[in-house]
């Protein structure tokens, strides 16, 4: 049985929102607060009830926002403090959670605890970063190259984990844990209702091993920043590179006082080598990652998160899915397989109107940093051809164009010229066009999410698994008391999928028609309550 706080954090559906592609109010090109603040009442809608905002502290966006000068102010382009407040109030009127991001690993070097830092030894911020006279060993840096940078004025190495513009803070060091509370604190006090914390699993680091993160101290770092009174009542969600469930459970038991949940990545295979490749991925590993992982939370008595897109992956469609023909699809029967499933539901932006991969033909209209050292490096040992339909492919720029809201100009996401290309199918795929059509992707996610509200069993229920590792197709049941609902989700082929018992007629469904028979069309999905 989930303890009662993950039982009430249950019942949140968060969105995820990238501000700078979501919604511009002022016609500079760049999404803002206000912007968000326009559009709470599509996400409200949707049946969402809680927005999580990817970073909009100062930064000089060397990473667009995780790399933080300062983490009590409002990126210049975003708006104010006072658009922010009003953004909370605006929430929280509609009964909507927000959720902020905390970037707790790194700063940006022009932070001023940096600044201060690199100027010696012998002042107060010495010690917020780890400086060394000698590279201790031979980390890289995840947008790639070494992960130490010599510093001329201290005369030092610096960490940066990624960018060399954003420098690894030394949590050994009580003050920087002291700051960072202070940073939660700050917030709270503005009445943000939780976090999502950014490479939770690196900030405390052993240089004797090979592995940057979940040093000796992580457990106690966590616990410093939300074991405490203060944040006892948050939703937290660590970004994780956890990948079995005894770590699972250090990090989100109850009675540990951690963290909520985590964001997993096993079922994303977001390895770090393989993001460019097209890979194997299907349906079926996408399904056994997911049975895996319920049934183990669900053992466990633990939150478990439910995601399958944020701002650093190509929309799922286009990784798994069938992102031309069967688009529709395709996206409305993944997100039946994941969010009908317990857990809380994540939805990216865009991913509601079934967003698809862009495509360009020329790496200049790319902005990530990450694909574009990529493309660097590419380049040494394959065609710039090859190397540029890595990055189509892999890009996070992928998600990270402007909210196509409709199909005029600028997509109406802004008045001005977006700060990004727009996406390259906006005039085909965007919000407009999907909640006119007799297909919308939205309003299928907006029925599922009306179905988990309506139907606690969908909340609290078992989740047993009747589909065979082998079957192309994913059958599961959800039970609680005596009322048991399945669903069923064909994959790519048409098939048979016969039920060991009868059904009620589906209350969700994909395609409009009467799958009595049995069989079920290429991505079809259902669910039924089942007659006991
Ligand atoms: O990403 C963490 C992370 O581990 C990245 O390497 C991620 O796997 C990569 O972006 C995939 O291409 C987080 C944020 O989500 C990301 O946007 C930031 O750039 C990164 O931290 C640094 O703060
Ligand atoms: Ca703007």
């Amino acid at each position: 049985m989930l303890c009662e706080k993950y039982r009430s954090q249950l019942r949140w559906v968060i969105y995820q929102i990238y501000p700078r592609s979501f919604m511009d109010s002022n016609g500079d090109g760049i999404g803002d607060l206000n912007g968000i603040t326009g559009k709470l009442d599509y996400l409200k809608d949707l049946g969402v009830n809680a927005v999580w905002l990817c970073p909009c502290y100062k930064s000089p966006n060397d990473d667009n926002g995780y790399d933080i000068s300062d983490y009590r102010d409002i990126m210049d382009e975003f708006g104010t403090m006072e658009d922010m407040d009003a953004l909370i109030a605006a929430l929280h009127a509609r009964d909507m959670k927000l959720i902020m991001d905390l970037v707790p690993n790194h700063t940006s070097t022009s932070h001023p605890w940096f600044q201060e830092s690199r100027k010696g030894k012998d002042n107060p911020y010495s010690d917020f970063y780890y400086w060394f006279d000698e590279i201790p060993n031979d980390w890289e840096a995840c947008f790639r190259g070494s992960a130490w940078e010599y510093d001329p004025v201290r005369g030092q190495y610096y960490l940066h984990s990624f960018a060399i513009s954003q420098a690894d803070l030394n949590w050994n060091n009580p003050a920087v844990v002291k700051a960072m509370q202070d940073t939660v604190d700050f917030w709270v006090d503005k009445g943000v209702d939780g976090f999502r914390i950014d490479v939770i699993d690196m900030i405390s680091k052993d240089f004797s091993t090979n592995a940057n993160g979940f040093g000796p101290r992580l457990h106690e770092f966590i616990h410093d920043l939300f074991g405490r009174k203060k944040t006892a009542h948050l939703f937290t969600v660590g970004e994780s590179g956890v990948q079995d469930i005894d770590e699972m459970i250090r990090h989100c038991a109850a009675e540990r006082n951690e963290l909520s949940t985590l964001f997993l990545f096993d079922h994303m295979e977001c390895g770090r080598t393989g993001k460019f490749t097209p890979r194997p991925d299907t349906l079926k590993s996408l399904r056994d990652y997911l049975v895996h992982w319920q049934q183990e939370t669900e053992k466990h008595d633990l939150l478990h998160s439910l995601f399958i897109e944020n701002h650093d992956q190509t929309p799922i469609i286009s990784r798994i899915g069938n992102d031309r023909e069967k688009r529709y699809e395709s996206a409305t029967d993944i997100a039946a397989m994941v969010y009908l499933l317990k857990g809380i539901p994540f939805i990216y932006q865009g991913q509601e109107i079934g967003m698809t991969g862009a495509h360009y033909d020329s790496i200049d209209v790319f902005d990530d940093i990450e694909s574009i050292n990529y493309y660097r490096d590419f380049c040494k040992t394959m065609s710039p051809e090859e190397a540029l339909a890595k990055i189509n492919f892999g890009s996070r720029d992928n998600a990270r164009h402007p909210m196509a809201w409709n199909g005029g100009e600028n997509g109406g996401f802004s008045t001005g010229k977006p700060w990004i290309v727009l996406h390259s199918r906006y005039q085909e795929i965007n919000v407009e066009k999907d909640l006119a059509s007799g297909r919308s992707v939205y309003r299928f996610y907006q029925a599922l999410l009306a179905l988990r509200k309506a139907n606690d069993v969908f909340l609290d229920g078992k989740m047993d698994v009747l589909s065979a590792p082998e079957d192309p197709y994913f059958v599961f049941t959800r039970t609680l008391g005596t009322e048991k609902w399945v669903v069923v989700c064909n994959f790519e082929e048409e098939q048979k999928i016969e039920l060991p018992f009868s059904c009620e007629a589906p209350v969700l469904a994909n395609l409009k028609r009467p799958s009595a028979d049995g069989v079920y069309a290429p991505y079809e999905c259902a669910a039924a309550k089942v007659l006991l």
